[in-house]
């Protein structure tokens, strides 16, 4: 069976972003591979944080992550602080990888802005999460687009590291969906959906009230035209295409096709909002019943853990040997 990692950072409540550029590939593979799911909260202090927001956005995360699926007899789901692996390869990573890749990756400069005061942890991330994947010699990584550059640097690592100190890692590949990969922000439908967004008017949340879903879908931006097309790389029309594209990732409708289902923006409008709450409802009350019992998810994330640590720490003790670190 190949083997799939992936990771979510606990900086926010989920979005419908990121569950239809990745959360949902998580739980459909879950049949199809042996798969490591983590809650990466070591990537969550790369930014400015709150440490009991950080502890609740933890479990609240792990609580969304079983409601949409996620099935603990079969996939592994771990906290990544709970795995001391990962800092530990992560540091391996930073001495695999250069200071020039690492300026190049577009996420840290659309998040830095050059800025003084950016944590150096946000810069380093990159290695950590090569380090996240390589540990468990993973051969997919399902995530959404924004993820790709990071994902080629992880091979890069993986292959750099390899050829200098002997076979270690499995050189992974990613997953991105063909649509819904890049969900974007329904205010402002050049940027990408984001948790960490400075306004929430443009984000809809998995656990969100569905009258809000669905004024929030009314509110969306679009522009004067009033006609439903599916223009992707047309900027004039990135509103009604991510509408639209959201709309197909839900039905499986391709976005072309579903265009010519509408005549205006408000009857695309309210048949997306009926299908975005359909879908969520039933996640909303999954997340109700996992809520009643927060002793059962620890005990879970616990089990999660112990299986992770069997797996990453076998990887890090061949990773330190092949480096020329001496067995204690
Ligand atoms: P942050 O703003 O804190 O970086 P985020 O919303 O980008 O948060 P992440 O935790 O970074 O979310 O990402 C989790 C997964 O969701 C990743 O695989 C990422 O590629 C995917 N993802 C994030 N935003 C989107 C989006 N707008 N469309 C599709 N996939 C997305
Ligand atoms: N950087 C990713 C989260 C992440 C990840 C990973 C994804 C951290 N480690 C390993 C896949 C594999 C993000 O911000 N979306």
């Amino acid at each position: 069976m190949p083997r799939i990692f992936s990771g979510i950072q606990p900086s926010g409540s989920v979005h419908l972003g990121n569950y239809l550029g990745a959360l949902r590939n998580w739980v459909s593979e879950q049949h199809e591979a042996d798969c490591y799911y983590s809650i990466v909260d070591l990537h969550a202090i790369t930014a400015e944080h709150n440490p009991e927001a950080l502890r609740d956005a933890t479990k609240e995360l792990a609580t969304t992550l079983f409601a949409i699926g996620l099935d603990p007899d079969i996939s592994c789901l771990f906290v990544q602080s709970h795995v001391p692996e990962h800092a530990q390869l992560a540091w391996i990573m930073e001495s695999t990888v250069t200071f020039g890749e690492l300026s190049r990756m577009t996420q840290f400069k659309d998040k830095g802005r050059g800025e003084e005061k950016v944590r150096a942890s946000l810069f380093t991330y990159p290695a950590l999460m090569a380090a996240d994947i390589l540990l468990y010699r993973t051969d997919k990584v399902p995530v959404g687009d924004d993820q790709r550059q990071h994902i080629e640097l992880a091979r890069d690592a993986a292959a750099r590291f390899n050829n200098a100190y002997g076979e270690v890692f499995t050189v992974p590949e990613s997953m991105i969906p063909k649509v819904g990969a890049r969900v974007m922000d329904l205010q402002n439908p050049l940027k990408k959906m984001s948790k960490s967004s400075s306004s929430d008017a443009g984000l809809i949340y998995l656990n969100e009230d569905p009258s809000r879903i669905a004024k929030k879908i009314k509110r969306a931006v679009t522009d004067t035209e009033n006609k439903v097309a599916y223009e992707p790389t047309n900027p004039a029309k990135a509103g009604v295409s991510n509408l639209l594209e959201i709309y197909s990732a839900l039905t499986s409708i391709p976005p072309e096709d579903a265009a010519d289902r509408f005549s205006n923006y408000g009857a695309l409008k309210s048949e997306l909002a009926e299908i975005v709450i359909e879908h969520l409802t039933v996640i909303q009350s999954r997340i109700k019943d996992i809520s009643g019992d927060p002793s059962e998810l620890l005990r879970l994330l616990k089990i999660g853990a112990a299986k992770a640590r069997a797996t990453a720490s076998s990887t890090l003790s061949d990773a330190k040997s092949a480096i020329g670190f001496l067995a204690p």
